[in-house]
């Protein structure tokens, strides 16, 4: 039995337990637990408590249009089963109750203990998706509650900028997952600023300074949405490469962080800025992330939060080197060769996957790729569920073909999307195994920098390469640059006699 049924057959009164200062995320969230409970014939309650009720105009109209029956308590009685959503039992965004069982449902970075009822996927742009997941799991009808789909999509809204800091391919599949009541999230949407948050957005505006070409701007506290959107106005600066809008936020300082220039992508400067201090991501043009005020602390005893920052930002711009593809002095001859592994690799005929002509999207974890289902192009798999196109005259001059099928050791195994009927499939059923033909030698060395490939194929991205993972260019051509990551890089090359 699931994890989730098993605790409603169990608790016919449940408790659903929202962060204090609510925000849309996990009021949808506990709404859909709250229909899901009662659609299974428990009872359940929806609370949140804090310091203060919920003011936000979006919010109070979002109780509004959903009904949902959201209640503000500063004690609770103990109870049999209590649930907290988008927040974790005992850490300090959450008022703690007592209970006799307690179960979590967030995506943040995990605070407590691992137990059987703490279910965390911080890879998950909202905790809407998670609960949408596990819910639609169990055989939820939510054609017959469009409501809470209306919700969910709006906890997603609302906790990845508007659907632009969508980080996980599950985020994708809830946008799109039904039809939503645009003009309804277009109502919410836009009552998102009182006139008091109007003046932060103004003293965040007026504290910009520049370093080196990051624009860094520093907020009162604030809600999450009203940084994203005065990092949305700083992005526009001309003399601002990227931006970095901060402020202070439970515990630690929150971000927000666009980028202009094809040299900056926002989710690797969220994640430079935040690495071993706290979590971020995005995409190429916005991100966001979190830094911890207490590993901040344990980083850099002594040293500001304020100014922590203001140096990762700085060395941000310092510490990486650029490489673009066909105008690079780097010296591949000296460099040790390597052959690459007869390994097996998976690949997939596009045409058994789409009729000819269909114009398909494979998501995968790096994001999404386009390309047309035809004879004449193939998708690879690699070793970590990677995957990308390929013609197949290069495929076949490059792999011999075996029967079996092919399953990656992926923790998401990419999924096929018709982009006109929006059917999707799993490529698995589709993969069969090769297996490289003949020795293909590379020259490589790893990297002391962190170092961005810009090739001339994409305009738009570069490959991002840290310190440690492999820089490499076939022994034919230098100017055909990449990056290996680390662990695919020993799993699918050895060195090889000079
Ligand atoms: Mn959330």
């Amino acid at each position: 039995m699931t994890l989730l049924k098993n605790l409603i057959n169990r608790n016919n009164n449940i408790v659903i337990q929202c962060h204090d200062v609510p925000d849309a995320d996990t009021i949808a969230s506990a709404f859909v637990l709250m229909r899901y409970a009662k659609s299974q014939g428990a009872s359940a309650r929806m609370v949140y408590s804090g310091r203060s009720k919920v003011t936000k105009p979006n919010l109070l109209l979002m109780l509004k249009v959903f009904r949902i029956p959201l209640e503000y308590v500063e004690d609770l009685p103990r109870c049999k089963l209590l649930v907290t959503v988008d927040c974790q039992y005992g850490a300090g965004n959450v008022r703690r109750f007592d209970a006799d069982e307690i179960a979590v449902f967030d995506h943040h970075s995990p605070e407590i203990p691992e137990g059987p009822s703490i279910v965390i996927n911080q890879a998950l742009g909202s905790c809407s998706t998670l609960m949408w997941d596990i819910i639609r799991k169990e055989g939820f009808n939510f054609e017959a509650n469009q409501d809470v789909f209306n919700a969910l999509y709006y906890g997603l809204f609302t906790d990845t900028s508007g659907l632009s800091e969508l980080r996980h391919p599950l985020d994708r599949d809830l946008s799109e997952f039904m039809p939503v009541n645009w003009p309804l999230i277009k109502r919410l949407k836009n009552s998102m600023l009182s006139k008091e948050e109007l003046d932060v957005v103004a003293g965040t505006l007026s504290s910009s300074r520049l370093i080196g070409e990051i624009g860094l701007l520093k907020a009162a506290p604030c809600d999450p949405n009203i940084l994203g959107f005065s990092s949305d106005i700083a992005q526009q600066v001309e003399q601002f490469n990227g931006c970095v809008v901060y402020c202070e936020y439970s515990g630690g300082l929150k971000l927000s962080i666009r980028s202009s220039v094809r040299e900056i992508m926002a989710k690797d400067l969220a994640e430079y800025i935040t690495r071993s201090v706290g979590s971020g991501g995005g995409n190429i043009e916005k991100a966001g992330g979190y830094i911890s005020l207490e590993c901040v602390n344990r980083a850099a005893p002594g040293i500001s939060p304020d100014d922590f920052l203001r140096a990762r930002v700085e060395s941000y711009q310092n510490n990486f080197d650029l490489v673009y593809c066909g105008s690079h002095n780097i010296d591949f001859t000296s460099m040790n060769l390597y052959r690459k592994l007869r390994i097996p690799l998976g690949y997939a005929h596009t045409t058994d996957i789409f009729t000819e002509g269909a114009q398909m999207s494979i998501r995968t974890l790096e994001g999404d790729i386009d390309t047309a289902a035809s004879p004449g192009t193939y998708l690879m798999i690699g070793v970590s569920g990677e995957v990308y196109p390929i013609k197949k005259d290069r495929f076949d001059e490059s792999y011999d073909t075996l029967d079996d099928s092919y399953l990656p050791e992926a923790d998401y195994m990419p999924v096929v999307s018709d982009k006109v009927t929006g059917i999707k499939k799993t490529l698995h059923p589709f993969s069969r195994t090769c297996i490289p033909r003949g020795d293909k030698f590379v020259r490589a060395a790893e990297l002391s920098r962190d170092t961005k490939v810009f090739s001339s194929w994409d305009a738009e991205k570069y490959f991002y390469g840290k310190a440690g993972d492999y820089i490499a260019a076939p022994e034919t051509d230098f100017n055909d640059v990449y990056i290996i990551n680390r662990d695919i890089f020993f799993k699918t090359y050895s060195k090889a006699d000079q």
